[in-house]
């Protein structure tokens, strides 16, 4: 079995800095004991069946410690486990889906069983670098593209389905409150806007994106990634109580929320709404992390930017709120109304109190401010603006942000120093 022999060739690396590291202690023995068997022996597939019941016990034992550190990186709060925690989980995540492929025998299933576990490993767990022929490899990115290849379920037998319209009605002039500049030179963007914390939107600096001409087809993202599990947020908007967070096969969210259909028949249901919102999906899946590229502006200062994705239906909101860091809103398709105040109004758009929302404001409907409920809004200087496919938003740190979108939608940011 192939994907076999592949993951196994990356054992004895992995098994090299779990013995040499301190942190992993409570979980070393484990990962030593279960890896034992298949660096004693060279497996292959009919072993499996003369030592099945060790097989077995190793793989409910390695089960044992992945929900224990699963519970764990789900105690407290986010930004307060232990790296190492994350990386027992990837470390872990591996060795689940070593034993559920010697175990499953290749069995189509279990590719796409070992593919949730590499998704939920990426998700949680830390980069975990291996050194494989000479080269430093991201264990699971690498892993799951050796699975990827060989899923033979993935391939669809479903007949296409329609690429979303794109184009947008340019004889309605869309509204703009901040600067427009058409490729600016680094130097002006740097001196009056990242400099002066203005925000701008810039023009014709995405243009050379493949992702501008790929992603409104639905065939392609789901070529790309229809097997993978990605989180999406679902309800009208992160602050309101109907919201819940799920994790959702990519090709489902896109045939349920982003066909031509499913986009006109989501619109009224906000409960049912679904957003794949802030999620790092370009590390999750780099071919399309291929389809963009990074725009100089951030070059200046951050070569490391933090890239998220925000797929989402007509009429997904992003509640006014605020980031730390700067931003460069790219949109690759649909469009999106935007509400923009400036930092010094934080007193006047009345933030959550509690501390986990408290960038984020208490007036729900930015569009419709209920002033009697929240008069000291009226003293806000807002800007509104419309941002279309190909355009980019510059939002200086601290700017609070409404996000809506006015059609299905895909946009990528940049957040940087
Ligand atoms: O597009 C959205 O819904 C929100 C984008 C946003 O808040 C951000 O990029 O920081």
């Amino acid at each position: 079995m192939e994907i076999l022999l592949q993951l196994l060739s990356f054992v004895p690396n992995v098994l090299k800095s779990v013995k040499t590291s301190e942190y992993r202690k409570l979980y070393r023995d484990v990962i030593i004991e279960v890896t034992k068997p298949i660096i004693d022996e060279v497996i292959n597939v009919e072993d499996v069946a003369e030592n099945a019941n060790d097989f077995w016990h190793n793989l409910i034992r390695i089960g044992t410690s992945y929900d224990l550190v699963h519970s764990c990186l789900h105690t407290g709060e986010w930004h307060a486990v232990p790296a190492e925690q994350r990386e027992v989980f990837t470390l872990l995540s591996f060795l689940r889906i070593l034993y559920m492929l010697i175990c499953g025998k290749g069995r189509p299933e279990t590719v796409n069983d070992a593919i949730f576990v590499a998704d939920m490993g990426l998700m949680l767990g830390a980069k975990v670098l291996v050194e494989h022929e000479g080269m430093e490899l991201d264990l699971l990115a690498e892993v799951v593209s050796i699975l990827t290849k060989a899923n033979k379920l993935g391939l669809s037998s479903e007949p296409p389905l329609k690429r979303l319209k794109v184009d947008i009605d340019d004889s309605q002039k869309a509204v703009c409150e901040v600067p427009i500049l058409n490729q600016p030179t680094l130097e002006y963007f740097g001196t009056h806007h990242y400099d002066r914390r203005e925000p701008a939107l810039l023009e014709g600096i995405i243009e050379d994106w493949p992702a501008l001409e790929r992603w409104h087809d639905p065939n392609y993202l789901i070529a790309a990634a229809g097997e993978r599990t990605v989180p999406v947020e679902v309800g009208s908007q992160y602050s309101s109580d109907d919201w819940s967070q799920r994790l959702v096969k990519f090709k489902d969210f896109i045939a349920q929320h982003l066909t031509e259909e499913s986009a006109t028949r989501n619109i009224d249901n906000e409960q049912d709404r679904a957003y794949l919102a802030q999620h790092e999906l370009f590390d999750q899946i780099p071919t399309l992390r291929e389809d963009i590229r990074v725009p100089d502006y951030i070059g200046r200062t951050d070569t490391n930017p933090r890239i998220k994705a925000w797929l989402g239906p007509k009429g997904t909101v992003s509640p006014l709120h605020t980031d730390p860091g700067h931003n460069l809103l790219c949109q690759v398709f649909g469009s999106k109304i935007i509400i923009l105040a400036p930092p010094d109004s934080t007193p006047n758009l009345y933030p959550h109190e509690h501390f986990i929302l408290n960038n984020t404001s208490q007036i729900v409907d930015a569009k419709a401010i209920d002033y009697e409920r929240f008069p000291r809004a009226r003293d806000v200087r807002f800007r509104r603006l419309e941002l279309r496919r190909g355009q980019v938003l510059y939002i200086p740190p601290g700017w609070w942000h409404y996000v809506e979108s006015l059609s299905p939608s895909f946009s990528v940011s940049f957040w940087f120093d």
